[in-house]
Parts: C-alpha cells; structure tokens; sequence
C-alpha cells in the first residue's frame, strides 16, 4: 500500500497467513479418510494439498527468502504438482495427515521469522513482500480446490456457512452499453499482481453490451428445458461432440426430483435450485452454447475487463468495479463467507462504474479468450506458474467465486482452465454486439 512502513507491511502479511492458514484449517478439519481418499480423479486427496501449501512456502519463503536450510528436501518431489497428476496422488506414499499439519506448522514459524528478518525490499521477490504475497494468494487458490473437493465429496455435510445477503434494491436495466476506445488492461502497479497481470498495456475496445448480472439457474434452466443440449445448432463442432460423449444434460450437481423440478447438490446438501442465483459448474463449452441460444455470446477478456474496472468519467482503470479501496462483505461475494452464489442485484454497493454488477465474486465468469500473455509478459517468479500453460488448450476465466478469498482476485487477476472443465466454480456472463438501436441511448 503506498507509503506502508515495513513494519506495517510485516503485519498485514502476518494476517493474512494466518487467515489463509484458518481457512486450510477448515477445509481439512475433517476425518483421516476423506483427507485421504481421492474424492474425484480430477482433484487431489485434501491431504496432498494440505502439504503442498507447506512444500511451497517451504521453498519460497524459508529457503529462498529466508535463506534456510530445507526441512524436508526428501519430499520436494511428492509435492511437486508437474511430477504427479491430480489422479495419480493418492498411490503417492504422502505425509499423514499428523505428519502434514506438524509440516505446514514448522513451515509456517520459519516463514514469519523470514517476514521478520526481510527488509521487504530491494531483491525483487522481496519488494512490498510480493513473495509473502504470492504465497497467501498460492495457498487460497489451493483452498478454493480444496473447496471443489468437498463440492465433489458424497456424504453428509461437513462445511457450513451463513446464507448470503438477498437482494434489497430493485434489478437495473439487464444490459450495459460500454463505449468504444482505449482503456488500461492489466497492472504495473499492482504489487502483488503475478507475472501474467502484467504489463499495464492500452488495448482498443470497440464499443460492445454486456450483461449487468451474471446469467442465473432459471435462466439456463430454460435453456436445458428448451433442449438445448439436444440441439447441435448451438454448440460448437467441439461442444457438441464433448457434451455427447460426456453425456451432459445440465450443469454438474444437478438432478430432477420426481415432480420434474430441479434439485441441487451444494456441499452435501440436496435442494431446490434457487432461480435468481447465478448458474454455477458448467464448462466453457456449455457457457458458449448457452450463450448462441440467447443470441448473445460470451465477452472476450479485454471486454470483461474493460467493462469491470473502466471509469469513463475519468478515463482510468480502477483496481476493482467500485474504485480502489479493497473488497468488504458489502462489496462481493468471497472469502467461503457464503458457500453460494448470492442472488443477482445482492451487492449494488459492488458496482462497476458503467454500472456492470457481479464482476469480482459469486462465479468464475468464463470468457472467449484462449491463455495467451499480454505483449510484453516477462515470466516471474517460475515458469510453472503462468509461461508453460500458455498457448494450450485453455480458457480464461475473470472476477473469482464465492470460493475465492479477497487476497487473491482484482480485476487484472487471470484465472485459466481445460474448456471442459466445471467441477471449479464457474458460471456465465454474457455480452453481444452493438446493434443500430442501441446508440439511441438503451
Ligand atoms: C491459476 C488457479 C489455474 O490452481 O492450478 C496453484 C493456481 N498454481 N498452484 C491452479 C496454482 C500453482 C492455478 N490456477
Ligand atoms: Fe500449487
């Protein structure tokens, strides 16, 4: 934060550590079993990440920055996620769940005696403690999965969490008009912004309409009920053949009850679907199919941006919809507060300044970009974090979920995944074209 002393900086990072530490403590406060039974051949067992969350900040914060002895070098290789598919981690012989948390505990000391003893400035990975930084955010990605696991889970419940807020103004007009010109995309500024939100770059951005919510579960209910997922019109070549083999007929968790109605699985509860709640856990191939049958498509990144951080009266690209100032709960929907989706229009105060709501929280929004990096991209701090993924088969998704803590989302922050996957928290906003009748002031 600009002009934070060192010592201010110290403990905010100490904070956040241990918020992230609280939030891995949640997620694997559970029994031996369902740390270590591999609840879906997609994710890993909640013990390998659990672990894994050490072995990093193992090797960034105590051995790099701290300049330590390892701990344990000898397991370096279990926890490497590029040695290991997610599939394969459960034969791995990995540190018992007792044996993970004294890990990550004596992890964590030497961590904070490296937060002490840094200067927090002057090797770049030490600048305004971006590697501290960028370990938080490292170890909430991992709670997000982690999440997904228990989403994946059968069985009772074993996570809770209060509803999220209802909606309490009237819905705004259902689409937004964003004028065409340059606008800011990505940061130079940001200091914990990794490697592939940056540089700050000027991209010219035809004007364009987008959705002001994300697209909700009765909406995409009548896409299903429409027979949508019979229809090869609205798919891709690709979609189509993906949504045939896999067998897909609706987003993942749900199921009809025997009067027809819709049901959902949510964390191992059975219920209702709510229909003004975004739609969550379809694959990209399902969002742009989805998006064809009502006309529309799905924005392009530089498009989503613009249209979540551009303030037209000032020309500038604010760090999140509403200005600069960090998220709180009247802002958007994160941080596992809810474990849901809120109903569209539940935070006005979360606005963009083109009035665009929704953006950062409640759902990954799938975009139509494939992973690419920003012209001038310089890899930062290992390869293995953005540059290797680049060019494959991926699309990005923007603005974070109900899963994701604030730590580890902004406007600029690029989220990538397989276009078939759904088991993240993903879900759908749309955007089209300028039309003729919409310069009249739609
Ligand atoms: C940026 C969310 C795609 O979870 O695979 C975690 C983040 N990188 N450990 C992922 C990440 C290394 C990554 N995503
Ligand atoms: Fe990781």
């Amino acid at each position: 934060r600009p002009g934070e002393d060192a010592e201010t900086l110290r403990t905010r990072v100490a904070g956040l550590l241990e918020r992230s530490r609280a939030r891995s403590a949640v997620l694997t406060d559970v029994d031996e079993a369902e740390l270590t039974t591999q609840h879906s051949p997609l994710m890993s067992p909640l013990v390998w990440d659990l672990a894994h969350i050490g072995s990093q900040e193992e090797l960034w914060l105590v051995r790099d920055v701290g300049g330590r002895e390892p701990l344990r070098p000898e397991i370096d290789g279990l926890y490497d996620a590029f040695q290991h598919s997610r599939s394969s981690r459960v034969e791995l012989p990995l540190l018992t769940p007792s044996e993970a948390r004294t890990y990550v505990a004596e992890v964590r000391d030497k961590a904070l005696d490296a937060l002490g003893a840094s200067p927090l400035r002057g090797r770049r990975l030490e600048n305004d403690a971006f590697a501290f930084g960028m370990i938080v955010q490292h170890e909430q990605q991992h709670d997000e999965t982690m999440l997904a696991t228990h989403q994946l889970r059968t069985g009772s419940p074993l996570l809770h969490a209060p509803a999220p807020p209802r909606r309490s103004t009237p819905l705004g007009p259902a689409e937004v008009l964003v004028p065409g010109g340059a606008f800011t995309q990505g940061t130079s500024t940001e200091p914990w912004a990794l490697d592939n939100e940056r540089p700050a770059h000027v991209v010219d951005v035809p004007a364009f309409v987008i959705d002001t919510y994300p697209v909700t579960n009765g909406r995409y209910a009548e896409f299903v009920d429409a027979g949508g997922y019979d229809d090869p019109r609205y798919w891709t070549e690709r979609g189509w053949a993906y949504v045939r083999e896999a067998g897909l007929a609706a987003p993942q968790f749900w199921q009809r009850d025997a009067g027809g109605d819709w049901l959902r699985r949510r964390f191992g509860a059975v219920e209702p679907i709510v229909t003004d709640e975004p739609v969550v856990h379809v694959t990209f191939h399902e969002a742009q199919a989805f998006a064809r049958w009502s006309g529309k498509r799905l924005p392009t990144e530089a498009e989503w941006e613009k249209a979540a951080r551009f303030d037209p009266a000032t020309g500038r690209s604010r760090r999140y919809p509403w200005g600069d100032d960090e998220p709180t709960h009247l802002h958007a929907n994160l941080d596992q507060r809810h474990l849901q989706p809120a109903p569209v229009g539940a935070y006005p105060a979360g606005a963009s300044a083109l009035g665009v709501h929704q953006m950062i929280g409640d759902v990954w929004e799938w975009c139509d970009s494939g992973w690419h990096p920003y012209p001038g991209f310089e890899m930062f701090p290992y390869p293995e974090y953005s540059e290797v993924f680049f060019g494959g088969d991926y699309a990005v998704l923007r603005g974070g979920s109900f899963g994701t803590d604030a730590s580890a989302i902004r406007t600029t922050f690029r989220n990538w995944d397989h276009p078939i996957r759904r088991q993240i928290f993903s879900g759908i906003r749309l955007a089209r074209d300028v039309r003729p009748s919409d310069q009249q002031g739609a």
